[in-house]
């Protein structure tokens, strides 16, 4: 079934000029970039996006710093591209990420882990809405 997902290039890839080598990861794995949007945001529009973790110990950390700097926020199409997308991310912590993923290969730490992506077909909607 192919389907959207939101997919975000963190502050800390975008600073490190990673845009394009993710790009290209997306690419290979048959997520189709249809559109696409360099921005900052502010630590509202941060706090609005992230409103799921709001009661999480790291929100504010989160909004803070996904607010810190240019993020690359693109749309994904592709067959089943939630599930694609979130395999070829790696699993959010980089150090237990597996072998060849974004976050495996360019993340930082738990915090700056380089990419987002939409966690269901629900999320996508509400998060492609948000930024387009
Ligand atoms: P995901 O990005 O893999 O979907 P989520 O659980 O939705 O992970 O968390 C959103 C973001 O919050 C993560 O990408 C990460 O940067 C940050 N985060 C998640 N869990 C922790 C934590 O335990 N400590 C610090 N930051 C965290
Ligand atoms: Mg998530």
């Amino acid at each position: 079934m192919k389907q959207q997902t939101l997919s975000i290039i963190k502050p800390d890839a975008v600073e490190r000029n990673l845009t394009d080598n993710i790009k290209e990861i997306l690419i290979k794995n048959n997520l189709k970039i249809l559109k696409e949007k360099k921005i900052q945001i502010t630590k509202e529009e941060a706090a609005e996006f992230y409103k799921v973790h709001q009661t999480k110990p790291f929100y504010d950390r989160l909004c803070e710093y996904l607010s810190s700097g240019i993020i690359v926020v693109m749309i994904l199409e592709g067959e089943n591209s939630i599930k694609v997308y979130r395999e070829t991310m790696g699993s959010t912590d980089p150090k237990s990420a597996q072998k060849g993923t974004i976050r495996e290969k360019y993340g930082i730490s738990i915090d700056k882990n380089s990419v987002h992506g939409s966690d269901s077909p629900e999320n996508a909607t509400k998060e492609i809405n948000f930024f387009f």
